[in-house]
């Protein structure tokens, strides 16, 4: 065969080099090396998959700690070898190849990466068996200490052991790691599991069966849908770990076709959230650093989203084109293409180099996907739309750069902004407070060295739907940006921010609660580090004072509750109330009361403002932002009742 000459393969005298170096063929001998001896068998199996051959694969994690693979392929050839003089299958398992491409004429792809070889876990077990069936018949080889064999051979070939049906068919192949080798030797069904699965939706229709039988269980894997299930699970699985993550579109976009001997496959879906992930396969292998197959498609992504935006009118003709970034908001993709020659580069191996695989994934993803959105306006709609929320954001970082820059001088006379005289950031906060009236108070009530206050008129803008030059225009925000000095979008820098703590102050009430929530969506999109950083607080102005009589000489007292379950709780002890004060707003609280309950430092009660991860945050924008007026409602009073219970 000719795979086997000697031009193709360079034969390394005896499997000792792998033995003295194991890192330099399987990366380590800890878990993650010793793991890769699977990953190496189960590759050759997968290959006879590719090559249209079999459609099952049998993983045990057997008792005695040894793994067994079962490919249902052609079985491995057992013919005496036309140059080494042995048996195929042995020179398989016991003969170095150079690169690990002995297959890469009978296959049109093989795995670069992990394809070192079958010889190479051999050289690093210290038992390995290998069962063939071919032709109706078994044949056996076996191997101790690192590659040598035990079984004699008659004439040159490998006795039979047994016959089976001529349909029977397949390797199978059992190792024993060598302990003297590995620091572990302790396989880990979850790490078997996880790549098995990630097989099985990088090889549509392969049956991977799972045994393992240390823990009694079996499990089966098959994903007929590919990389297209690939991306569902992936986006099911955040969606179930995230209350209010969802995807934009019903079912991921799968694209896939054939660009001169590269094989391309696409798919993909948006969800609201504001990360990307796009997982790059060469060949079934993970390029975790991407390389000219991500490029290729970024840049058709890029190219065609861009298209469609200024057909559909969503970019006007002033308007820059949307950036990558923009584009790729929220986005999840795998792409895996099949290349005849991968060169994978950089210190790990996990970057894809070949220049033309940039070319043929640009090709396919943009005919088809192209094909895909003239079907489905609607959907294309909902992706631009939210490449039209990042763009926004983005360039709202230049402008407001601009705008305030040139505004700094005069900010304060036109904004009601009253600085506080300290300019030491770490003492210095900001209260912005809802409405002038309640500003003037706080002002008189405040601590002048070290409290800021910006009053606020009416409600803020909605930044979820305002147009961003609206945004920018508003003074309320302009004043804030400014009075930060910590910049906004890609210029922010949280350095440079003046004040330690940021509070918003509103109404206990649910109109102060959706003004606080603006606040927060504003805060979140254009400045996130702020609350990731924990800068943001709400203040919590009471909403009762009770005055009432003491148990103990008929006296009285007076106290401040927060909301309505203090306020239950207080009549529940039974006091005996004399006075009951519901303020209807921070208004109606004079300068020592707001002085004593909302501002004083010592005795004030604040809340900060914390995102678990940015989809939870993402859900609240999307939810209290969207026009979908009954649940808006309902979330901003459970958020109102949330806020005060939680302090
Ligand atoms: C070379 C040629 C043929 C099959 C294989 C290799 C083969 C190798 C492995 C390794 C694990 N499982 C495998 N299954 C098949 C084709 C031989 C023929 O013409 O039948």
């Amino acid at each position: 065969m000719e795979q086997y000459n000697g031009s193709q393969i360079v034969v390394l005298e005896g499997l000792e080099a792998v033995r003295k170096r194991p890192g330099m063929y399987i990366g380590s001998t800890g878990s993650r090396g010793l793991h890769h001896l699977i990953w190496e068998i189960l590759d050759n199996g997968i290959d006879e998959h590719l090559a249209g051959f079999c459609n099952r694969i049998d993983i045990t994690l057997r008792k005695d700690g040894g793994i067994t693979i079962a490919d249902f392929g052609r079985g491995v050839p057992v013919d005496i070898h036309p140059t080494k003089g042995i048996p195929t299958v042995r020179v398989v398992y016991t003969i170095l190849h150079a690169g690990g491409k002995f297959s890469n004429s009978v296959y049109k792809v093989s795995g670069g990466l992990h394809g070192v070889g079958a010889s190479v876990v051999n050289a690093l077990s210290k038992h390995m068996i290998v069962e063939v069936r071919r032709e109706g018949k078994v044949f056996r080889d076996e191997y101790v200490d690192g590659g040598h064999p035990v079984v004699a051979l008659e004439k040159g070939l490998l006795p039979v052991v047994g016959k089976c049906a001529k349909s029977e068919t397949g390797t199978k192949v059992t190792f024993y790691p060598d302990e003297t080798i590995f620091e572990t030797v302790e396989f880990k069904p979850e790490i078997i599991a996880k790549h098995l699965k990630e097989s099985a939706f990088l090889n549509k229709g392969l049956i991977l069966n799972f045994k393992d039988e240390i823990n009694k269980t079996e499990v089966t894997f098959c994903e007929e849908e590919g990389i297209k299930s690939y991306v569902n699970y992936l986006t099911k699985a955040a969606e179930r770990d995230n209350e209010g993550y969802k995807t934009l579109i019903p079912e991921p976009v799968y694209i896939e076709g054939v660009s001169g001997d590269i094989d391309v496959e696409v798919a993909f879906t948006y969800t609201n959230s504001y990360s990307e992930q796009i997982n790059a396969y060469c060949n079934r292998i993970n390029v975790v650093d991407g390389g000219t197959l991500v490029t290729g498609f970024k840049s058709a992504l890029t190219g065609v989203m861009n298209k469609y935006a200024r057909e559909l009118g969503i970019l006007k003709d002033k308007d820059e084109n949307f950036d990558g970034k923009d584009i790729r908001n929220g986005i999840v993709a795998i792409v895996s293409i099949k290349h005849p020659d991968p060169q994978f580069e950089g210190q790990t191996k996990t970057k894809l180099g070949n220049t033309d695989a940039k070319q043929a994934v640009d090709d396919v993803f943009s005919a088809e996907v192209t094909r895909y959105f003239d079907k489905n306006i609607e959907e294309l709609r909902s992706i631009l739309e939210n490449s039209m929320k990042s763009y926004n954001a983005r360039k709202a970082g230049d402008k407001a750069r601009n705008a305030v820059l040139k505004q700094l001088s005069d900010v304060d006379t036109r904004s009601k902004l009253a600085s506080c005289s300290s300019k030491k950031a770490e003492e210095c906060e900001i209260y912005i407070v809802e409405g002038d009236s309640a500003g003037g108070t706080v002002k008189t009530a405040r601590n002048r060295k070290t409290q800021a206050v910006l009053p606020l008129r009416g409600k803020i803008l909605n930044v979820e739907k305002a147009r961003l030059e609206n945004i920018l225009t508003n003074n309320e925000i302009k004043t804030m940006i400014a009075a930060f000095g910590c910049g906004i979008g890609d210029e922010f820098d949280i350095t440079k921010l003046r004040y330690d703590k940021i509070i918003i102050l509103t109404d206990a009430d649910v109109d102060g609660a959706h003004i606080s929530t603006l606040m927060l969506t504003f805060f979140y999109r254009f400045m996130p580090e702020l609350i990731m950083e924990g800068k943001v607080y709400r203040g919590m102005p009471p909403l009762y004072k009770v005055d009432y009589e003491t148990s103990k000489k008929k006296g009285k007292e007076s106290r401040y509750l927060f909301n309505d379950f203090e306020l239950e709780k207080f009549r529940k002890e039974g006091h005996k109330i004399l006075n009951l004060q519901r303020y209807k707003g921070l208004g109606e609280m004079d300068a020592d009361q707001l002085w004593e309950t909302t501002l004083d430092p010592e005795r004030r009660v604040l809340a900060q403002v914390s995102i678990s991860d940015t989809v939870e945050a993402d859900e609240v924008t999307t939810l209290l932002m969207s026009s979908n007026v009954p649940p808006r409602r309902e979330f901003i009073m459970t958020e109102a009742k949330y806020a005060t219970l939680d302090v």
